[in-house]
């Protein structure tokens, strides 16, 4: 299978004959290869957007808004087709699978929603006989660049509200994961969306990425990923003056108190550490947990540890899949490593597994690390991978601190019963997200998603918040009095 662009509506094959493969991540398997575009497709498909964008902003909302009722429709119909392409290319398990295409397709309804709202605001004038109101504007043609960890539903969380805000958009998927990117670009040209308003080109990030900064008809860059690349694109955007809009990495905790309901808590660590085997942004990667419950917690953990079956993702018995590639599998390991040489102590996994079938995927085993100290490098960097380090703390103020202790800011937990330290949490917790007596992952996508710190840069993807990536505020003043009325000018 071989995957070609969409741009202006148009199948289009890349210039140049450079292919990366895409290989599934359980077995290995060649699943397509996907010609690397240049700023020579980014440049027709900015002249396509620019021009399609004159007569999309001019659309009515509420109707913009009908293509992607259609959009979320035609996902749901496809659904068990999308969540099979995901899990073959990305690895998640196949639940998690079409978990990921539901979040797509509730953001298309959500959005499609806002079609009908997009309000503005009135506000009262200084003057006599004036009427003063704001507006949200399109942008004109935004760029969007996605992970492979979330390959749809974070497309999803940025081109639904560019588009139904008015703007048209190009959209370079990671390279490990096209073909979700594709099944997207169908979608938009099943439902006829106008020629130019969703284009796709797929290509690395140092061509196509850098390509889709430094044009200047693009006015807004929307990037999820890597903090290292992440940093690129806000100084090159920034030498650009363009907005940009970063989610970037993580370091999540989940805090366990000592009147918590530990079964709980093991469930919510659990899930949201192994998960997508750890490769979310929002998965827990380290546990603060009271001193007076940290035996029974590892006791608890390592029990439930042994239970996670692991293998491809298609298989609905797996709980837990392979990493993305074999570099990610390296540098997971790489991070066991410096646990041990550190001090922190082993208590379970720290391999790459290889027995039978396994070794033909990228499978790291669950990782469990213990007497961490919080200035370690395990418990300070991201690993994007199913390693867990518990850190030990005396009182809620210490699990606080520890929390705040790193770079990143995006999602943290408590899990306890009591009501105060729940409310004192929920304020001092420095990250984007916080949630009581869940994990750190399982963001809904009618709330603003994003952290604090390195995580961002103040931009929300996701809930209403995404609109102001994506409009501009435009102030309208209209004098009624029939005479020249001169504001801020004493009379
Ligand atoms: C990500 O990890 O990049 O909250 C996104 C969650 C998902 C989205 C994660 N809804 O875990």
């Amino acid at each position: 299978m071989k995957l070609t662009n969409f741009i202006d509506g148009k199948w289009q094959e890349a210039g140049q004959e450079k292919y990366t493969a895409v290989l599934n991540p359980a077995n290995g398997e060649r699943l397509a290869e996907v010609r690397m575009s240049t700023k020579e497709e980014v440049d027709l498909a900015v002249v396509a957007a620019v021009k399609a964008q004159k007569k999309w902003a001019l659309v009515p909302a509420p109707k913009r808004a009908d293509y992607l009722y259609e959009i979320g429709r035609l996902m749901k119909e496809k659904k068990e087709h999308l969540a099979q392409v995901l899990t073959k290319e990305m690895g998640k398990v196949i639940e998690e699978g079409r978990g990921e295409v539901q979040e797509g397709i509730d953001m298309a309804f959500y959005m499609a929603g806002e079609g009908r709202r997009l309000f503005g605001e009135t506000t009262p004038s200084e003057l006599a006989d004036k009427f003063a109101m704001s507006v949200r504007a399109p942008i004109g043609v935004v760029g969007l660049i996605t992970p492979w960890n979330f390959p749809v539903a974070i497309a999803t969380w940025k081109s639904f509200p560019a588009i139904v805000a008015g703007n048209a958009f190009i959209w370079k998927p990671a390279t490990e994961t096209p073909m979700m990117a594709y099944e997207m670009a169908k979608i938009f040209e099943e439902v006829g969306l106008p020629p130019g308003v969703a284009n796709v080109v797929f290509g690395s990030g140092s061509e196509v990425g850098t390509a889709m900064i430094e044009h200047p008809d693009v006015k807004v860059i929307s990037f999820t990923g890597s903090t290292e690349t992440g940093s690129k694109v806000a100084e090159l955007g920034g030498r650009h003056l363009k907005k940009v809009s970063l989610e970037m990495g993580g370091k999540n905790a989940v805090i366990v108190m000592d009147d918590a309901d530990l079964h709980l808590a093991v469930e919510g660590i659990l899930w949201s550490a192994f998960g997508t085997a750890g490769q979310r942004c929002t998965a827990c990667s380290r546990v603060i947990v009271h001193k007076d419950v940290k035996s029974d917690l590892e006791n608890m953990l390592l029990a439930q540890m042994e239970n996670l079956t692991i293998g491809d993702g298609l298989d609905e018995a797996v709980k837990i899949g392979p990493v993305i590639n074999k570099q990610a599998l390296e540098k997971i390991h790489s991070y066991t490593k410096i646990g041990q040489e550190e001090g922190a102590k082993l208590l379970v996994g720290g391999h790459i597994l290889k027995e039978g079938d396994l070794a033909k995927g990228n499978y790291y085993a669950p990782t469990l690390f213990t007497d961490v100290a919080p200035n370690m490098r395990i418990a300070q960097e991201e690993i994007f991978g199913p390693v867990v380090s518990l850190i030990e703390v005396s009182s809620l103020e210490e699990a606080i601190e520890v929390n705040n202790g790193v770079k990143f800011g995006l999602s943290s937990s408590i899990f306890s019963q009591d009501v105060n330290k729940i409310f004192r949490a929920q304020r001092d917790l420095d990250t984007g997200i916080v949630y009581v007596n869940a994990g750190t992952t399982g963001a809904e996508i009618h709330l603003p998603f994003g952290g604090t710190k390195g995580t961002g840069n103040g931009h929300r993807d996701s809930g209403v918040a995404a609109l102001d990536v994506y409009t501009e505020w435009k102030s309208i003043y209209i004098d009624y009095s029939g005479k020249l009325q001169r504001a801020q000018i004493d009379t």
